[in-house]
């Protein structure tokens, strides 16, 4: 349990990852889940997987996108539900070497992103809709699940197994240091031990004994003694946690939102349904605020551009952590309780105000009178002045609380679009 809480370290530091959901799917456009979807064959499916040809694949852009917004990691899907592998595998022909691209797009990722200082992590789905072994038959996403004669098709479920091993002991043996390993997913009884989890789990640490491993394997991360295989963080997808996340014991688990921008992870062409990046910002910082870290989702297209719209999100957000990321990194949850006007979060004696109803006047610190030693507005570092206005002198002896006055500053989450 102590070794779980020594490497999750400069996770819980970071707090600000890329998610990156990209592969056949880009091409038809219409997001990740198209072959389970759209029930489309093997055979359907093979067009886009001879025409793959990512010609402005530049990850070093990609990887400088996520820094300039002030993300510090990134995870990519090396392998996606319908089974097409973006690496050089020696156990399978579905790989994109094998297509017009004729790349290791996961080796250039990992180069270019280690190049810009950034941790890398990989996505790997247990599911696979492409594997023959894979049991297609009572997967309710199968995308031949309604299909009579693959009914009747039974794999030898432990070749999938080995594959499956087989595949994770390559990204984690050819590439070098990998930070995350991000397994997705386990449902029903297609869970823990019927993936061999405890085997894989070990194999793994034997290779990168300091890789973050998330929850989706199996097991019980909220237990006080979880499985080995119960991952390092918890995954939140598409939520954040009310009250963040604490085991059965009541001691903060790690935790990690993946949140899309629009309403797809794969590329999506008309999917506009873009979050504002305020509402990107405040989701972080909500995050934060709950001792949890944000995964923030692209889908670059099937030419292996980051959609504008996202980019310009990346940008934005960027431009408000450039300010104010000294609230994020390294911070957690406050000691106050949550202020009726915005959010807090701390790192040691620094307590950040995260305003986002500013009023007609001075702000509310509860509990605070006396305590506060100085504040700045984190935008520009000006004196923001502690004092109690002279009507509100009883109700801050009551609460014990104190006042900052903001002086008309512009708040950094009105942020320009
Ligand atoms: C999974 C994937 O299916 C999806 O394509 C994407 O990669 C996302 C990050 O993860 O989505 C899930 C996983 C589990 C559930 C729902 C969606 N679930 O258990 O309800």
């Amino acid at each position: 349990m102590s070794e779980r809480k020594e490497r999750v370290k400069w996770f819980l530091e970071d707090r600000f990852g890329l998610f990156i959901h990209w592969g056949l799917y880009s091409i038809p456009a219409r997001g990740e889940w198209i072959r389970s979807n759209e029930r489309l064959s093997v055979e359907d499916y093979q067009l886009y997987f001879e025409e793959y040809n990512p010609v402005f694949y530049n990850p070093r852009e990609w990887a400088r996108a996520a820094k300039g917004a002030g993300q510090k990691y990134a995870v990519l899907t090396a392998k996606h539900h319908d089974g097409f592998c973006l690496f050089d595998s020696k156990l399978t022909d579905y790989k994109s070497t094998n297509t017009p691209a004729g790349r290791d797009l996961i080796k250039e990722y990992i180069e270019a992103f280690r190049d810009e200082g950034l941790k890398v992590g990989l996505y790997y789905s247990i599911i696979d809709w492409h594997h023959h072994d894979y049991p297609a038959y009572g997967d309710r996403y199968h995308p031949m699940r309604d299909n009579e004669d693959f009914k009747n098709v039974a794999g030898d479920f432990s070749r999938y197994i080995t594959y499956f091993h087989g595949q994770v002991k390559e990204l984690l043996t050819n590439y070098g240091k990998i930070d995350i390993l991000w397994f997705d997913f386990s449902y029903d009884d297609m869970t823990g031990e019927k993936w061999q989890a405890t085997k894989l789990v070990e194999m793994i640490r034997s290779i990168q004994p300091d890789i973050l491993i998330d929850n989706r394997l199996g097991g019980n991360l909220l237990s006080s003694e979880p499985e080995i295989y119960a991952g390092d963080f918890y995954s939140p997808e598409q939520i954040i946690p009310v009250g963040g996340i604490v085991n059965e014991e009541s001691k903060p688990v790690p935790w990690e939102a993946c949140i899309t921008m629009n309403d797809h992870w794969g590329y999506h062409s008309q999917d506009k349904n873009y979050k504002s990046p305020q509402q990107v910002v405040r989701a972080l910082v909500e995050c934060v605020s709950k001792n949890g870290n944000l995964l923030l989702n692209v889908g670059p297209n099937a030419k292996g551009e980051i959609p504008e719209e996202s980019m310009a999100i990346l940008k934005a957000v960027g431009k408000w952590m450039k300010q104010n990321g000294e609230s994020i990194y390294g911070c957690c949850v406050s000691s106050l309780p949550k202020p009726e006007w915005g959010r807090y979060t701390q790192k040691g004696n620094y307590l950040y105000a995260h305003v986002y109803d500013k009023g007609i006047g001075p702000i509310y610190f509860y509990g605070l009178k006396g305590r506060i030693k100085k504040a700045r507005l984190l935008v520009d570092g000006s004196e923001l002045k502690v004092e109690v206005p002279w009507m509100a002198a009883e109700y801050s002896d009551i609460q014990n609380g104190a006042f900052i006055t903001l002086q008309g500053a512009r708040l950094p989450d009105e942020i320009d679009t």
